[in-house]
Formats: C-alpha cells, structure tokens, sequence
C-alpha cells in the first residue's frame, strides 16, 4: 500500500476528549473517526486490524467446530416479546418502527432470531449438538458511551449459540467456547484471566467474563495472588472463619448520638472499633422490606441478595421507604426492636460481634454492647459482603488483591430459558419433544482492538503484535526525492509484495522526522529504512517493540524479515 494515496491521517496533538491512551491512539493514528457519540467509522488502517481480530476470532471459532452464519440487525418486536423481553429492556434498545408502522429493534444481540431459526429448521436430537456463530455489528443505546470502541453504541460482536440435547452436552459445548476464548486472547498478546461472574437478566447459571487485565477497566476482578482463582468482585464467594472475641457481654444501652450517621463518624464518636459496628441497611427486594446488616469494615453486594433471595429487582429503599418500615432515617438504622414485616438477614461476620454498636431506629440514637442473639435474631447468616483486598481467598490459596478489567469476553450457560420461551425442541432418541438446552458466547470485537492497544503501546503510538498489526513491513525512503533511494524503495517494495508481505510503503515527499513520527504511531513491527546507504545497497532495519535497530545489507534483509516477521 502507498502512504501518499492512503486514508490514515495522523494527528499531533492528543484530542481533549480523549480520556484514554487507547482512545487518544486510535484518533491520532488514523484508525477511527466518530461520526456521533459512541458512533465510529473506522478508516482503512483501523479496519486492517479489524479484520485480523476478526480473523483470528473465525479461525478458532471453525476449529471448535462452531458454524458461521450472518443474522439481520433488524429485528422484528414480536420476537422480544415473545421471549418477553421486549418490555425488559429499556432505552438501551434502539427501537423504530418502519413505512408500515410496524414495531422493530436494532440488534443488541440475538437469541431470540438464532432461537426461532433452529427451532424451524432443527427437530431431531441427530443434528445435536450445534454451535452456530456470527460477527456482526451490535446496537445498545449506552447512556454514557465513553472511552472510545471501548464503550460505543454500535460495535462488532462475535457473538455463538450452542444448543444440546441435555446440560451434559452444554457443559461440553461451553468448555469448547471457553478452550477457543483462551486460545483467541492468547495469540492477541492479552494479558487476560477468565473469571467467575454474575449472569444479570440472562438467566442460568454458570458464566465466565474474559477479562483483560487494565487499570481503565469498568470491572473490578478479585484474583488471588497464589492460584488461580479470579472472579468478578459482583459474585466473588467470601470464605472466612471469623474469630469471636471472649470478652462479657454488657448490658445493652442507648447512646445520644447527635447527626452521627457513617460508621466512621458513630465509630470516632463512640470511641469503639469500627469492627464492632454493625452496618444496617434497608432494600426493597421485590418491593418487599428487608434490613441488611453487615459489619462495619464490609461492603454490602446487593447482587448477593439479589441472588440469595432469587429476586427480580433489589433496590436501596428511599428515604420515604426507610420511615414507613423503620421509622427512623439512614444513619440511625439498626435490627433491635425490628418491624415483623421487616426481614432481618446478615453477612456471616456479624454473628461473630460481641458488644455491637447498631442505629437505635431513632434519629440522633444508637445503641451500644449489641449481641446478636440476645438482642435480634436475624432470618439468615449469609454471604452478602463484598470481598476485599486482603481477604483469604475463596479456594483457600493466597490472599485476594484487586484488578481493573476491560471485558472483552463473556460466555453463559442459558439452559432452556430461551428455547421454552420461543418453542424450541427437540424430538430425543425415544421420540419424546424436549427444550434445546442453549449456551451464548460473545466477544467484542471492536473492543478487542482497543484493549490491545491499551496493553501494547509506548510513548511514541502504538505497537502491535504481530498477530493483529495491520502491516507487517513499513518501507520508508527517507527522501523520496534521491533517486537512488526511490529506485531502491520500489524494488524492495516490489520484491516483498511479491513475496506476499503485507507492506506499507511511506512514499510522501514529506520530511525525516514526520515520517518516523508516523511510523512509530502505527506500530507497524518492523520497519525499513532506506537512507543515505542506499547506494551502498545497505538500509536499516528498526524494530518496533524494542527500538533495536541494525543496518543489513540487501541480501541479508530477507532472512532477517523471516526471522521477525516470519
Ligand atoms: C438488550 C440490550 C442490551 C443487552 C442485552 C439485551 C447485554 C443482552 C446480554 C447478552 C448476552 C449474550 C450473545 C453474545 C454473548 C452475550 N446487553 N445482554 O442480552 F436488549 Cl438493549 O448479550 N448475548
């Protein structure tokens, strides 16, 4: 390709509203242009890259036995509302109607179109197991796009569905998706782990999120640091004995304690550990009341509670809620003298207080030498705290330390929830009708790009692994003008193309310096440049990751080019 003629323009200064490297690059190299908020065109230099993330993601995706196919973005209502999400689902789904004024979404995934397509077409256990994917371009209208690809309101999924005759084969058909992610990210160079996760509104249970390791990720993965067990903070299992302290357990009283709400404030106020304070705080799960209480050094997961009462919504309840079922305000809440209606659970540590401070439920008032037990008695211990740094880890190997992470997989288990909903069955080997038993797997495609970027960069641009570059070879005469540097440009230009290398040629009458600037914008792995040694038949040879540069002879320059670019 010839740099003169090719849409890559390259920009100096780094765009303001670029918050992240990832996406500051992908501006400044000429890869993406945003044409709305969370909207991109990507310019031929981005969609190189593109395409080879794509590539590698089809190629593992055929060698797990998975089918390409290609789904419509235009979705038809009366699918959603048959698998009852149309009414799920809120802004985020893009929706129009059309001439006819007939109702439509824009595709932000497809179970329901992949669904009715095998439940016509598939009816006998023989034609099972079946892994079907595509990649193709995704619409969620994001509140908040952000970060470039990273966050976008249109993007590139490659998204599977595995549909089994019984959850024996799913668990053998996920494991495949789950093999094939590992190999995808490995030859991407990501450094990522798959960890344990919450399934959201897609139902069922086992599910696994890809994450690459970042400090700009949205998630935050709790990972221990001697094995590996890594789980998303939402659904990370806490697993501790807690101790007890033996010390007597006093009388109860009642404390003034004048707009002392944090348990920092009450903790200092008092004079006690804040260990020994218990956190209470009321949710409406399922528009019922239920008073949380966990220690005072703890989080409260309110996806804990979500999944301990198998509710549909857990919201924290308003101001108004708390003096209906408390009659006291936040700050001042605590489980002593409880409401009936109001139900009473609590993460295991708090079994262990001995002495606990808690809110009086009066304003201004807590109560110290609480005793659970004694005091309250709490409908269940469980587990509802978030885990922490520090904490043991769950498998018992080494201590949890935190990570950010940017997910750019995510595989689920669905079961039939899918297939019940939209009627998809089939006949087993005894001529009984039973529901496909269904996985989903999805990758980001075009957040893949940025995630490498944001992994494989230095303070000059980009530098792409091999894998995913979108040229191997960068060619640069460092003045187009000399005749015997141009002469040997084009022969050198000419030779490897033929030889199938995917090669950039920088052929812009543009000076030295902007063209290395350039160059080590896009990251191109190896570069050539031909200079005032043309004439020797000698040129340098730069590698991109490494800055190692050495000059070789013409003839050398083909097994060096093997030996890097292989
Ligand atoms: C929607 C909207 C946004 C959504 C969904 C539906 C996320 C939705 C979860 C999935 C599950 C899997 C197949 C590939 C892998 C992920 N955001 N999800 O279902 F209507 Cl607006 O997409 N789908």
């Amino acid at each position: 390709m010839r740099q003169n003629t090719y849409l890559a323009p390259t920009l100096r200064d780094v765009p303001n509203d670029a918050e992240v490297i990832s996406h500051q690059l992908m501006l400044r190299a000429g890869l993406i242009r945003q044409s709305a908020s969370g909207v991109y065109s990507f310019l031929p230099l981005g969609l190189k890259v593109l395409q080879k993330v794509e590539n590698i993601v089809r190629d593992e995706m055929n060698r797990a036995g998975a089918q390409e196919m290609f789904m419509p973005s235009i979705q038809p209502a009366e699918l959603w509302q048959e698998s009852g999400r149309w009414d799920a689902y809120g802004p985020e789904l893009m929706r129009f109607k059309d001439r006819h004024d007939r109702e439509f979404a824009l595709g932000p995934t497809h179970e329901e179109v992949i669904t009715t397509i095998v439940r016509d077409d598939v009816s006998s256990y023989k034609k099972l197991p079946m892994t079907l994917y595509q990649i193709q371009t995704k619409f969620r209208d994001e509140r908040r796009p952000r970060f470039g690809i990273l966050r976008g309101r249109e993007f590139l999924m490659k998204d599977a569905y595995s549909f089994d005759r019984d959850f024996e084969g799913l668990d053998e058909s996920y494991q495949k998706m789950y093999d094939a992610y590992t190999k995808i990210f490995t030859r991407f160079d990501l450094n990522f782990r798959a960890v344990v996760a919450d399934s959201g509104a897609m139902g069922g249970k086992d599910t696994h999120e890809f994450m690459v390791l970042s400090n700009i990720g949205e998630d935050t993965i709790a990972y221990s640091d001697s094995s590996d067990f890594a789980a998303n903070i939402e659904i990370a299992p806490v697993n501790v004995t807690y101790e007890q302290s033996n010390e007597p357990k006093l009388e109860r009283e009642t404390v003034e304690t004048p707009g002392k709400k944090s348990i920092e404030d009450v903790s200092k106020f008092l004079n006690v550990n804040h260990k020994t304070c218990i956190k209470s705080m009321l949710f409406i799960v399922d528009e019922k009341p239920v008073l949380v209480l966990v220690r005072g050094d703890h989080e409260v997961n309110d996806i804990k509670i979500k999944h301990y009462f198998e509710a549909e919504m857990v919201e924290l309840a308003t101001e108004d809620e708390t003096t209906k079922w408390l009659n006291s305000e936040t700050g001042f809440l605590g489980p002593v003298g409880l409401d009936q209606q109001v139900t009473l659970i609590a993460d295991y540590a708090v079994e262990m207080i001995v002495n606990g401070v808690c809110g009086a439920n009066e304003i201004d008032k807590h109560l110290k030498n609480v005793n659970p037990g004694r005091d309250f008695d709490v409908s269940a211990y469980t587990d509802l705290r978030n885990i922490q740094e520090g904490d043991p880890s769950p498998d018992g190997k080494g201590i949890i330390k935190f990570k950010e992470g940017i997910e750019v997989g995510h595989v689920f288990k669905l079961g039939t929830k899918y297939s019940e909903a939209l009627g998809a069955t089939f006949l087993n080997d005894q001529g009984k009708a039973k529901p496909m038993v269904m996985g989903s797997y999805g990758i980001g495609v075009s957040r893949t790009v940025a995630a490498i970027i944001e992994e494989h960069h230095d303070e000059n641009g980009i530098v792409w692994p091999l894998s995913v570059a979108p040229f191997q070879l960068h060619l640069i005469p460092v003045n187009i003008k000399q005749d015997d540097q141009r002469e040997l440009a084009e022969k050198l230009y000419k030779q490897l193309t033929d030889k199938r290398y995917d090669v950039l040629l920088d052929d812009r009458a543009e000076r030295p310096g902007v063209k290395f600037k350039d160059a080590d914008l896009f990251g191109i792995p190896l570069r050539i440049t031909i200079g005032k040694k043309a004439n020797e038949g000698i040129v340098e040879v730069k590698v991109r990751k490494t800055g190692e540069m050495i000059e070789v002879k013409i003839d050398e320059l083909q097994h060096i080019i093997e030996n890097y670019v292989g």
